[in-house]
């Protein structure tokens, strides 16, 4: 069984404030100043996880992505690097509400005999944080927790989500026919990088790219990403003050430019008109992209014009490889999707809309061929379904033109990481679509006009009863609203709005669209009016 005394002192150690935990979308996040406690049990958490599944390797990420400096947050990773099953989320919460230490080790206790756990068996979890100041603290309490029951742990430091992803990936899959690298940070840049050359070579390279590192780890991980890019990407790092208290995510990164739908104050002396700009967030894994049209207007590349230009990109070398009978790519959305880019897209290829939150895109992109997921504020990927990479690794192409688009896709799948929204990933991915198009930013934006659209936040006093069906574009309760937003949209042209509860914090969202900017806002302000 547990040895509880070692749990017993070490989780004395950890007391739990009086505070209300939840393992949420984006795991356990608030300010910093309270983690320690839900840090040693995830710690512990991990470890479990691990034994479950016969000492597979577990990611524990440690970051508040782009949220502000003050905050932390801490996330477990399953082996194949996806998020965690969601059945674990809701023993991630009950764990971490657990009063006292008596509480926890019974709660534990029971928990392990439900789960049948068998506790003889090995546990492993590599783990990792973002550049936040209370990282070292709270990574001490994990270490706590898996010094508490045995596990063998792996500290991969300071790097991107997306690179632990990618790390319990590499790890699970080490020495197997599906091997997904080396396991380690060069094997990641080592992968991408390749990848990326083979997709550019014989290309012109490109103008500088302006990155806007959001002063996170991201700015770590460029630098050494290009680094192995050489001249075939050159790319002007910015923001990248990551010692500077107060600077994470702050009046920058990509959070900043959706939300604010504005350049980075600091961006404005760098970015000259025609060039391409992008920004990260907190720990990259988010990309907006940018550009200052010809009459030096700041417009915005989100996550669906990145969707619009890869999933085209990708039907077009399907169709070049001679597959298109064999494979197809579908396109998966939320609510949140602008109104011009859905019609854009179902005009091309099947698209499905989703609640928010990676864990119910990502699955949905599973049930296509060739999957491409993207929630507007830029976090998405593309997954390429097991039998769709064996086939084309045994595909025979029978012209010069098809072995060269098969060849694009097979380095399409290694450019990608397929784990998770990778912001560095899918910077690379968008440049080659660009080079191969020859596209500027002028161009990639034209390919549809985004409708003005406007998300406001509204403070309720209790947003749990805002419950909402068809992946969350219409409130079934509270029991008729629903039909007074319908009959204010009803008046706007172009109108669309919708009501949901952030999953992040305790407040409720309204976003509205229109063809007309005034319109949008007035939408968005009038709907927040009948939800106050
Ligand atoms: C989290 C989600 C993100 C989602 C956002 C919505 C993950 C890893 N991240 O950041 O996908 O867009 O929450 O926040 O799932 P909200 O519920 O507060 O609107
Ligand atoms: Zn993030």
């Amino acid at each position: 069984g547990l040895s509880s005394d070692t749990i017993r002192q070490l989780s004395d150690l950890h007391p739990k404030p009086d505070i209300k935990f939840q393992y949420g979308t984006a795991g356990f996040r608030t300010v910093a100043t309270v983690l320690d406690s839900v840090l040693f049990r995830v710690g512990i958490l991990a470890g479990l996880r691990s034994k479950k599944l016969d000492g597979k390797t577990i990611g524990v990420m440690v970051t508040a992505s782009h949220n502000p400096e003050e905050d932390n947050g801490v996330k477990l990773v399953d082996p194949r690097g996806e998020m965690l099953e969601s059945s674990w989320e809701a023993h991630a919460t009950t764990l971490s509400n657990a009063s006292t230490t008596d509480d926890f080790i019974q709660v534990l206790e029971t928990f392990v005999q439900t789960a049948k756990i068998d506790l003889s068996k090995p546990s492993r979890v590599v783990y990792a944080r973002d550049t936040r100041p209370s990282g070292p603290a709270l990574i001490a309490a994990l270490e706590d927790g898996f010094k508490a029951i045995g596990v063998d742990a792996h500290d991969a430091g300071v790097t991107t989500t997306p690179i632990l992803h990618y790390l319990v990936r590499a790890i699970n899959t080490k020495g197997t026919p599906e091997s997904y690298g080396e396991d380690s940070e060069e094997g990641y840049f080592l992968k991408l990088s390749e990848a990326y050359k083979k997709l550019v070579a014989g290309r012109a390279t490109p103008e500088p790219l302006l990155l806007d590192c959001a002063n996170g780890v991201g700015a770590d991980a460029a630098k050494k990403l290009s680094k192995y890019l050489g001249d075939k990407l050159p790319i002007v790092l910015t923001n990248t003050a990551i010692g500077t208290p107060g600077a994470l995510n702050n009046a920058c990164g990509a959070d900043y430019v959706k939300t604010s739908q504005k350049l980075p104050p600091s961006l404005s002396n760098l970015l000259k008109p025609g060039q391409r700009g992008c920004s990260l967030d907190g720990d990259a894994d988010r990309l907006m992209y940018f550009h200052l049209d010809e009459r030096g207007q700041f417009r915005m590349l989100d996550g669906d014009k990145i969707a619009a230009l890869v999933a085209a990109f990708i039907v077009e070398l399907v169709k070049g490889a001679g597959l298109e009978e064999h494979i197809k790519v579908g396109v998966v959305q939320t609510a949140y999707a602008n109104g011009a880019s859905t019609k854009y897209l179902a005009d091309r290829l099947p698209v499905k809309c989703v609640p928010t939150g990676v864990k119910h895109l990502h699955h949905a992109a599973e049930h296509y061929d060739v999957g491409v997921y993207f929630e507007a504020n830029g976090h998405g990927t593309v997954l390429f379904s097991p039998s769709t990479q064996e086939m084309l690794s045994q595909h025979q192409p029978s012209t010069p033109a098809q072995s060269t688009a098969l060849n694009h896709l097979i380095n399409l799948t290694q450019v990608i990481n397929q784990t998770v929204g990778d912001a560095l990933s899918d910077m690379l991915l968008v440049e080659v679509v660009l080079s191969h198009k020859s596209y500027s930013g002028i161009e990639w934006d034209s390919l549809y006009t985004d409708l003005p659209n406007r998300l406001v936040k509204v403070k309720v006093a209790d947003r749990n009863i805002f419950r909402t069906e068809d992946a969350e574009r219409r409130l079934v309760s509270p029991v008729g609203l629903q039909d007074k937003i319908e009959g204010l949209v009803r008046r706007y042209e172009g109108g669309r709005s919708f009501v949901r509860p952030s999953g992040t914090e305790d407040v409720v969202r309204v976003y509205a669209e229109a063809v007309l900017r005034p319109q949008a806002d007035e939408l968005a302000f009038r709907v927040a009016g009948l939800v106050y």
